[in-house]
Formats: structure tokens, C-alpha cells, sequence
């Protein structure tokens, strides 16, 4: 078998480079360890950057979105009953949009069925071959069979668990890694959300967020103990330290109901240099990982498909390196300023184990300085809704 671009992982960032190489003529094979319905049923990310919205009008996949999805024009910051809001169309110009990833991977499947572009899924032993040479190759075991893919390209898209990035031979690759302690613990509930904006507290019991899906679909999230299994947790309890970490005005009003997912995430800040290894490029959670405070996983991966996407389109109509050199410089230069700022709202909205009172006093004068100042809302709204690409 032989395509232009071998892509590995069918999640959100290998799909969205597909469809847009599709809609160009360029063919791309997506190698897929899972099944579509696994895949689906992953709950992760909810807030889209522009950035991501028009990537995916660009690939011809937006039109759910635009019908289903929910513009948001600000966020709550909450610090016990003090609460600031953060104005995004004021302050960045732009709002946010609110769609989940699951819906985004739908729109993303559905588009590439429809445009008959070839997709493997459950396939076994991927190996990437020769990434070094003008010719690599991945082989790899479908249905019982041992195959081989020959391409141009390789787009490792396949999560931080994932084989492309231990393809870089470990004296080139340079980690950093930090590992937060503590994780979320997320739930969905068929309600309607508790306000019409995201909420985002530091309480005295730790961190909750205060997100959703749609209008009759709320997502909640409290901070918890590494050692905590979402078993461990009633749906009672979690309604109970949720509200007791939200200003009292949401606890009062919010409508609870049963959990029809509830999983625990934990949290890290991790980059991969460099993001290119011959004719190898690493995309999104296979080169880097943000904790998900400032919604920046999912939109992270969007800003390295589209450098890769648009290196590719320079390379086959232009033929041109140009891109394809800048790659992960360029790709690099953003992802560093997203785990800035994620680290940053991480270490200002939760409680942090053996956290002393002078740090408490250093969370307490930031939100203060962010209530009172207008430069410093502007700079929280620039980076939440998506620096330039
Ligand atoms: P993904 O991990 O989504 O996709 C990689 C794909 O590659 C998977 O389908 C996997 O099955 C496949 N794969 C792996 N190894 C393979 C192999 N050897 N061969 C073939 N395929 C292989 N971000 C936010 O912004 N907000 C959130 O709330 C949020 N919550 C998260 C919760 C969890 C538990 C996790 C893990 C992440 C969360 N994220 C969140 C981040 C998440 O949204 C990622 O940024 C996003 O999934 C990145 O997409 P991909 O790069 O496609 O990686
Ligand atoms: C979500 O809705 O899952 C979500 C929203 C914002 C975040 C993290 C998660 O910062």
C-alpha cells in the first residue's frame, strides 16, 4: 500500500489533518488502534478556540457545529464568594465556542466515511520504519494480517501513549514534565447547566469548574486526591463538594441529577522537543500535554495541524521545504506560551497539598490584581480564547 501522508491515531488532531489534506487532494491513511465507538466515547475537551472553529469551516466540518455548539463571550473566576468576570469579546475581540471533542471527532468521522478517504481501525504493532530516509514506511497487523504502508509523510497523531513519539531516538528527544498533584474528577448529567458562562472556583475545598456540552448536558469537575477512583465517588457526594466550592449563589440554584459519565483525569504539563524527526512531524497530545485549566489541550493540537497542514500543502503545490523546516520551531513557539498560561491558571485555582498561608496570599493578591485590573483581564482573555496562529 502506498499514500502522501501516513497519519497514526484517529483522534481529533490525526482526523482534522486528514479532512483538510482530503479537501486539497493530498491522500492520507489514518491507522487507528481503537474502534470509532471507543474513540467516541472518550469525554474530554469542551471549549473551542477561533482558531479550531475555522480550521474546522476550512475542512468542510463546521456546519453541526455552527447549528449545535455555544458561543461564549466571557468566563466567572471565582476565589470563594468573590467573583471576577473575565470578558472575552471586550477584551480579545472574540468569543470562544462551546462543543465538545466528542462531537468534533463525530463531525471529523462522518466526513471522512463520507469522502471514502481509507481508515484503519483496530490495527495492532504500528511501527514507523526509515523516518529518516526520503522513503519511510509504517507496518503494522490488521485483522490477523501484517501490512506495510509506504508514504511521504508520517504524522505521529497518536496521544501521549502512543508510539510516534518514542520514534525519536531518546539522545535527540528532550522531555519536560510536570506532574500536578492532584487530578479532576469530571461528570456529566443530563441537566441544565448551573449558569450561563463557565464557572471556574478556588475554594477553600479545592478547585471545581463548572462547564457543559449543550443546554440539557452540564459537565462538572472537582479537584481530587491522585489516590481517589471515580468508584469511590457517590453521585451525593460529588453533588455535595461541588456545591461547596461554588459561590453560594450557584450552589442554591443548581439542578443535580444522576452521572452518565464520570472519570477521573489526572494532571500534567509535558513537552516533547523537537517536534519533527526526518520525515516524522508530532502533532498535538503525541508531542505535548497541558493540564486542562485553560482549555488548551484539544486547541493546541489544532495550532500544530495547522502548521503541518499548511508545511504539506507548500510541499505537494509548491514544492517547497520551507514549512516543513519551521515545523516544530514554529509549532513549539505556541505550544510553549498554552502551557504558560495553563500552568498558570492551574497554580492560581487549585489548593495544592502543603500549600503554606503566604501562598494562599499569593492566589488571593493575583485575583485581586485581575479584579482590578483591566490589563490583566485582557491578557487572561487573549490567552484563554487563542493566541494567533
Ligand atoms: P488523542 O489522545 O485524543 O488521540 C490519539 C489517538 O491515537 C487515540 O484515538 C488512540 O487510540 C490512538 N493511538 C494511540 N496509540 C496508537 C498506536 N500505536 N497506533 C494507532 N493509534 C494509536 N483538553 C481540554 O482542552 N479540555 C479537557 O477537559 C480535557 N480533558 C481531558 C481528559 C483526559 C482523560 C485526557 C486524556 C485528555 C483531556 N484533554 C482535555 C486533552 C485532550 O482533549 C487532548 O488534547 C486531545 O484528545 C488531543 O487530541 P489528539 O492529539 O488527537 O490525541
Ligand atoms: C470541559 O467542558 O470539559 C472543560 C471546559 C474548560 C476547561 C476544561 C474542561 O478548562
Amino acid at each position: 500500500m502506498r499514500t502522501q501522508v501516513a497519519i497514526i491515531g484517529g483522534g481529533p488532531s490525526g482526523l482534522l489533518l486528514g479532512q483538510l489534506l482530503h479537501r486539497q487532494g493530498i491522500d492520507a491513511v489514518v491507522l487507528e488502534r481503537q474502534t470509532r465507538d471507543y474513540v467516541l466515547g472518550r469525554i474530554r475537551a469542551g471549549v473551542l478556540e477561533e482558531g479550531f472553529v475555522d480550521l474546522m469551516a476550512e475542512a468542510g466540518v463546521a456546519d453541526r457545529m455552527e447549528k449545535e455548539g455555544i458561543r461564549h463571550d466571557g468566563t466567572v473566576l471565582a476565589f470563594g464568594e468573590q467573583q471576577v468576570h473575565i470578558d472575552f469579546t471586550r477584551f480579545a475581540g472574540r468569543p470562544v465556542m462551546v462543543y465538545g471533542q466528542t462531537e468534533v471527532t463525530r463531525d471529523l468521522y462522518d466526513a471522512r466515511e463520507k469522502a471514502g478517504a481509507e481508515t484503519f481501525f483496530k490495527v495492532e504493532d504500528v511501527t514507523l520504519c526509515d523516518v529518516e530516509t526520503d522513503a519511510p514506511y509504517v507496518t503494522f497487523r490488521h485483522e490477523g494480517e501484517d501490512k506495510r504502508l509506504d508514504c511521504d509523510y508520517i504524522a505521529g497523531c497518536d496521544g501521549f501513549h502512543g508510539v510516534s513519539r518514542t520514534t525519536i531516538p531518546e539522545s535527540v528527544r528532550t522531555e519536560f514534565e510536570k506532574v500536578y498533584p492532584f487530578g479532576w474528577l469530571g461528570i456529566l448529567s443530563e441537566t441544565p447547566p448551573v449558569h450561563d458562562e463557565l464557572i471556574y472556583s478556588n475554594s477553600e475545598q479545592g478547585f471545581a469548574l463548572c462547564s457543559m456540552r449543550h443546554r440539557m448536558l452540564s459537565r462538572y469537575y472537582v479537584q481530587c486526591p491522585l489516590t481517589n477512583k471515580a468508584e469511590d465517588w457517590s453521585d451525593d457526594a460529588f453533588w455535595t463538594a461541588l456545591k461547596a466550592r461554588i459561590p453560594q449563589e450557584y450552589a442554591e440554584r443548581i439542578v443535580t441529577g444522576p452521572s452518565i459519565e464520570k472519570s477521573i483525569a489526572p494532571l500534567r504539563s509535558f513537552v516533547c522537543e523537537p517536534m519533527r524527526w526526518g520525515r516524522l512531524f508530532l502533532c498535538g497530545d503525541a508531542a505535548h500535554i497541558v493540564p486542562p485549566t485553560g482549555a488548551k489541550g484539544l486547541n493546541s493540537a489544532a495550532s500544530d495541524i495547522y502548521y503541518l497542514y499548511h508545511a504539506l500543502l507548500e510541499h505537494y503545490q509548491e514544492k517547497s521545504t520551507a514549512g516543513i523546516e519551521a515545523y516544530s520551531g514554529r509549532a513549539l513557539a505556541r505550544i510553549w506560551k498554552t502551557q504558560r498560561f495553563s500552568w498558570w491558571m492551574t497554580s492560581l485555582l487549585h489548593r495544592f497539598p502543603g500549600q503554606d498561608p503566604f501562598d494562599l496570599k499569593m492566589q488571593r493578591a493575583e485575583l485581586a490584581f485581575l479584579n482590578d485590573s483591566e490589563d490583566a483581564q485582557a491578557a487572561l482573555a487573549r490567552n484563554y480564547v487563542g493566541l494567533p496562529y
